[in-house]
């Protein structure tokens, strides 16, 4: 029965695209290195083909997980159990167009995002979607996960670039809704269902991206301050005395500094002594040579005035520039070198960042007397990333064991500030679980509804977003 369900896919992609075994295996680990298993990968070449595979597994009622580049932080992609197809997308990796007249750009969705983003300054335009798996995720995974990142300040998350797709529906139809039109309404605004729903409803086979003239001046600040409220103030700061040219705002807490400055080889620190708290500033302008680096100075000694801001490095070179970001954006790795931790994704309205970053600390305190709070992200977007790393020393077990202790110390302050559980990171299969605890019941039944509408089998990445195979 599986063989012959392999030989027929084989006939679809072609014997070298089907992976089994050993092959197989990295695919099935998710970013946060859990493991699952998997009946096979399957690459196919074309849209057609990933249609034919998807009609093919359908019918057979194997449940299907699609994969790009498999850096999401909620093991949305990640395949559990023996009989699980993963549909690779890595093959439909063709930038198909960019318009400069126009200001888009057309892409297959295994185009890993830093092509993207480099297709598009070849052109002068800037794709406004970045985060630091950029080197290695794929559009189509960025899309099916709303991706969130830097640059949501400045331009929204990755939905709000979306004109167009072409999607693999559950039964292997394939709509292609490739439209490059920025106003076209006739009716429900069916390419946003699939943006943010993780490959439960279909499989995002190409979009088509809107695109911005890109930036030509940009400055980077490493700035210290007092606390998150004075950092909020801050941003609003600069974001009025800069006529709105902040495109990134990124907090730190000092242990947030300190881990990629113990573990990463070639860190470099930004203050010689570290602050309780930073921000990292970023501002930019299309316009070339715009004395942006004067105004951010300017900005800072008002703002240092009036005890905003402890100190400041802004950077003299675009080395400098990427080595605060490598900071920020690879610090993240290395957490599990400090043993047992857990990674949170809440939001807030910005205004209560301050009393939700107390809150959380007093409380997890409470929860797990010793343990170390990273508190860092875009706070621009009330976005604000939380690891809670165990107490040193602790055993790894017990500390871990305080997991629904510590998660709901974070969710439920976040929940109650009016805030988001799941800011960026999406549910995935990770949090299941927290999505029946803190979503919305009637939000909840509308999405089942149309789950149920889409893929009344339930076999497109059926343990996301609710865990249909626990469930039946
Ligand atoms: C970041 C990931 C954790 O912002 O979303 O680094
Ligand atoms: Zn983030």
């Amino acid at each position: 029965m599986q063989d012959d369900f392999l030989a027929r896919l084989a006939a679809i992609v072609g014997a070298n695209q089907v992976l089994t075994g050993a092959d197989a295996a990295p695919f099935a680990v998710s970013a946060r290195r859990v493991r699952g298993d998997c009946l096979a990968v399957v690459r196919p070449g074309t849209t057609q083909e990933v249609a034919d595979v998807v009609r093919l597994a359908a019918s057979c009622a194997v449940p299907v997980v699609p994969q790009g580049g498999n850096t999401g932080l909620s093991d949305g992609a990640v395949p559990r159990g023996p009989g699980v197809l993963v549909l690779s997308l890595s093959r439909l990796n063709a930038v198909l167009d960019v318009d400069p007249l126009n200001f888009t750009m057309t892409v297959q969705a295994g185009v890993v995002l830093a092509a993207a983003q480099q297709a598009a300054s070849a052109h002068g335009l800037l794709l406004p979607i970045s985060l630091g798996a950029e080197g290695s995720c794929q559009i189509g995974g960025n899309l099916a996960t709303n991706a969130g990142g830097k640059s949501v300040l400045k331009h929204g998350m990755a939905r709000a670039c979306v004109l167009g797709l072409e999607v693999v529906l559950p039964d292997g139809t394939v709509w292609n809704g490739l439209k490059q039109l920025r106003k076209d309404n006739a009716g429900y605004d069916l390419k946003q269902l699939f943006v943010g729903a993780e490959g439960t409803l279909g499989t995002i086979t190409a979009a088509v991206l809107a695109l911005q003239p890109a930036p030509r001046t940009t400055v980077t600040a490493f700035v210290a301050v007092p606390g998150p409220a004075q950092a909020i103030r801050l941003l609003a700061r600069l974001r009025r005395d800069s006529g709105d040219c902040v495109s990134a705002f990124e907090l730190m807490n000092r242990y947030a500094l300190q881990v990629p400055l113990a573990h990463m080889p070639g860190a470099s620190r930004p203050f010689d002594a570290l602050p309780a708290w930073a921000v990292l500033v970023e501002l930019s302008s299309c316009r070339r040579d715009d004395p942006l680096a004067a105004l951010l100075e300017d900005a800072l000694a008002a703002a240092m005035d009036a005890q905003e801001v402890v100190d400041a490095v802004v950077a003299q070179s675009q080395a400098q520039a990427l080595a605060f970001w490598k900071l920020r954006d690879e610090g993240t790795a290395f957490y599990w070198k400090e043993g047992g931790m857990l990674l949170h994704d809440p939001s807030v309205p910005i205004r209560s960042i301050p009393d939700f970053v107390e809150r959380v600390a007093q409380g997890v305190e409470q929860a797990a007397s010793g343990a170390r709070v990273s508190a860092f992200g875009h706070i621009g977007d009330g976005n604000i990333h939380i690891i809670v790393s165990q107490p040193e020393g602790a055993d790894k077990r017990a500390f871990l064991a305080l997991a629904p202790a510590i998660q709901q110390v974070v969710y439920g302050t976040a929940v109650a500030l009016g805030g988001s559980f799941s800011a960026e990171h999406g549910i995935g299969q990770l949090k299941t679980a927290h999505l029946a605890r803190y979503g919305d019941p009637v939000a909840l039944q509308l999405m089942r509804r149309l789950r149920a509408a889409l893929d009344p089998r339930g076999t497109m990445n059926p343990r996301t977003l609710f865990d249909l195979q626990a469930e039946t």
